[in-house]
């Protein structure tokens, strides 16, 4: 029997951070999963290292299922973002090594393709309206069939969602950033943009956005009604789902659609917004929610209630996650949607191979396994150094949901 032989966490920054965990068999066959938890990367690393490494020297690379029962059930404290995020690492590398050892892309493994490739969305923003429409016109000749569109508030500094430069990169300084946040002045601004976009570019593609997390589920009601006559594909996490409850006063005030998930790493979190029907699409990822065997299991679940799956994409997602995300995209019956953000160049010299894009679609190749490898001469080049996420603050200085 093969066994697991060597584990290691692996830390690299080529634009932004990521942690990679490479599982390496006494055949020799490596796996690689995704670590990455954005701001907290060394509390996931640690808790590899310390807690779940010495777990898997000398077991069955082979008995994923297995595997994660154990890492599950067996550390008593359950679920939360860092073991979630540990877990997915595990069991992202052993699919990847199944893959490899069945000489199978991992899709084929998960029951083979459903569609010829998978719709990505992209971010277009802007600091004014203008500046969010021609990043639209910009996505629409790149051959997006969805977009999704942010803007700066007016008057508000350093809004969620919108490009500094060239990327948005919200985890920017070695102390979080100090954001403000006005409720009024973004229900008072954001659905005329989304209205301005229909009205310049039409509804022949798919029109998204993101409230991150910021409203009440009163205002989100008022501010997915404001919104019906742009159709928007989805409102991505219109207030935190801490209470999964507060969904149906949305719910009941529009039939804008909801996508809800990002945050979130187990199936319990979303369990009532499926069986109750109260979102449309789940936005769970591989790397934060345990990995490819529990999203799959999370997936299973919102097909039997018409939800569909839309999974984060962000650029804190590392290429490990981003292909693993479209083998499980390429095979689920109830695809909706794939996050796509890209990468900060310097990431294609760590992360060979993975997804790629054309036309608005992504695919992966039929490589055995996930079809990434890691460059540990150029990981070497890029050292880590924290970096935070913003916090928000109302305009009175109380804090707000960032
Ligand atoms: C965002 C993310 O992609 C999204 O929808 O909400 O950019 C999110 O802010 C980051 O992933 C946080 O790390
Ligand atoms: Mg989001």
């Amino acid at each position: 029997m093969s066994t697991i032989e060597r584990v290691e966490v692996l830390i690299t920054s080529p634009g932004r951070n990521f942690v990679t965990l490479r599982v390496t068999t006494s055949d020799g066959v490596t796996g690689l999963g995704d670590a990455t938890l954005n701001g907290r990367e060394l509390a996931v690393a640690s808790y590899l290292e310390n807690h779940v490494v010495p777990l898997l020297i000398g077991r069955d690379p082979a008995r994923i299922e297995d595997m994660w029962q154990y890492l599950f059930r067996g550390v008593y404290w359950r679920r939360g973002p860092v073991t979630m995020t540990a877990i997915s690492a595990v069991d992202t590398a052993l699919w990847d090594i199944k893959g490899k050892v069945a000489g199978l892309p991992v899709y084929q493994l998960l029951g083979g393709r459903s569609r010829e490739g998978v719709m990505a969305y992209g971010h277009a923003s802007g600091s004014d309206v203008e500046e969010m429409l021609d990043d639209v016109a910009r996505h629409l000749e790149l051959g997006y069939k969805a977009v999704r569109a942010q803007v700066a508030v007016p008057g508000i500094a350093g809004t969620y969602g919108v490009k500094k430069g060239g990327a948005y990169e919200p985890a920017n300084s070695a102390l979080p950033e100090e954001q403000a946040w006005s409720t009024e002045a973004y229900l008072g601004f954001a659905p005329g943009y989304l209205a301005a976009t229909r009205e310049r570019f039409g509804f022949d593609f798919h029109l998204l956005h993101d409230v991150h997390h910021r409203l009440t589920p009163i205002e989100a009601g008022r501010f997915g009604k404001d919104v019906e006559e742009s159709r928007l594909f989805w409102m991505e996490d219109p207030t935190p789902a801490d209470s999964q409850d507060a969904f149906r006063l949305i719910r009941k005030h529009t039939t804008t659609p909801i996508a809800v998930g990002e945050v979130l790493s187990s199936i319990y979190d979303v369990q009532h917004l499926i069986t109750e029907q109260l979102i449309d699409y789940v936005r769970c990822t591989v790397v934060h929610a345990g990995g490819i065997t529990h999203l799959r299991r999370i997936f299973d679940l919102a097909a039997l209630y018409q939800v569909r799956s839309g999974s984060h994409g962000a650029s804190d997602l590392s290429p490990v996650t981003q292909a693993a995300a479209v083998h499980l995209d390429t095979a689920i019956p109830n695809f909706g949607v794939q996050e796509y953000m890209g990468y900060p160049e310097q990431v294609a010299e760590v992360f060979h191979g993975g997804a790629t894009l054309t036309d608005g679609f992504l695919n992966v190749s039929d490589e055995p396994g996930l079809g990434v490898t890691y460059d540990d001469e150029a990981a070497a080049r890029f050292e880590y150094s924290p970096k935070y996420l913003p916090v928000a603050r109302r305009l009175d200085g109380s804090i707000h949901d960032w």
